[in-house]
């Protein structure tokens, strides 16, 4: 009864969660990109000093409400070695943010390697991804028609999915802020991944019918109540 009641009350006031993955090579800039999307949409969070960000070992995971909406970002290792850890956590995700670094034309091969990989992976379908083109306040840096030609083999593997490019700076914040509310966009439309909250009121109402009890009956007429009272 209590779970029950608790699954309610987390429906009507918790917001809908999305899991959002931050992949890239190591020294793209993914952590340095959380740390920034956690200062813009925090209002109260002081995050560490952006330059004094280290390799990441394991992986940081942050969380950020966009109106009515929740993100919450795996920002995973990029090392080769832990590349092969990233597929472990496609099922559970919602959308991913892609980084370069647009400063290393030696290792954009090597990127664009990873990202197809990432790309091609079945867990992966229909899942909207932000691809950052980071570090564009570097002056030398590769521009998004340069980057987009050295990926473009992979155009034809995107498939039916959401997919932009978005020029950015993790440092300074320039393009963060769009390219957040481009993914909240899209991962709100995205029917085939439905957010967390819901497997909450799909359980909810599986057991108010497959239970023949009178109390989760009468819980489930006041869920469609409150449901109804909402709008
Ligand atoms: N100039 C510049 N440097 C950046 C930017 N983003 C990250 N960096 C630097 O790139 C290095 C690696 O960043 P980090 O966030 O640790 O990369 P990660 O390994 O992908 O998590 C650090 O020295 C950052 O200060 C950016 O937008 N511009
Ligand atoms: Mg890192």
């Amino acid at each position: 009864m209590y779970t029950l009641l608790s699954g309610l009350y987390k429906y009507m006031f918790q917001r809908d969660e999305y899991c959002i993955l931050i992949l890239g090579l190591d020294n793209a800039g993914k952590t340095t990109f959380l740390e920034q999307t956690k200062t813009r949409f925090n209002k109260n969070y002081k995050g560490m000093s952006l330059s004094k960000i280290t390799t990441t070992v394991g992986l940081n995971i942050g969380t950020i409400d966009v109106g009515k909406t929740r993100l919450m970002f795996w920002d995973l290792g990029g090392q080769e070695e832990l590349q092969s850890l990233w597929d472990k956590y496609y099922a559970e995700s919602h959308g991913v943010i892609y980084v370069i670094d647009s400063t290393d034309e030696e290792r954009l091969s090597e990127s664009k390697r990873a990202f197809e990989k990432m790309i091609t992976s079945e867990a992966l379908e229909g899942v909207p991804i932000l691809v950052l083109a980071n570090k564009q306040d570097v002056e030398t840096c590769l521009s998004i028609p340069d980057i987009k030609t050295a990926f473009s083999d992979c155009i034809n593997k995107i498939g039916k999915r959401d997919c932009l490019t978005q020029a950015c700076s993790a440092l300074t914040g320039k393009g963060v802020n769009e390219g957040i509310e481009w993914m909240v966009k899209c991962v709100v439309r995205n029917i085939h991944r439905p957010p967390r909250k819901k497997d909450i009121t799909l359980n909810l109402i599986t057991r108010a019918f497959t239970h023949d009890t009178p109390y989760l009956r009468s819980e489930c007429k006041l869920y469609f109540l409150m449901q109804a009272t909402r709008y």
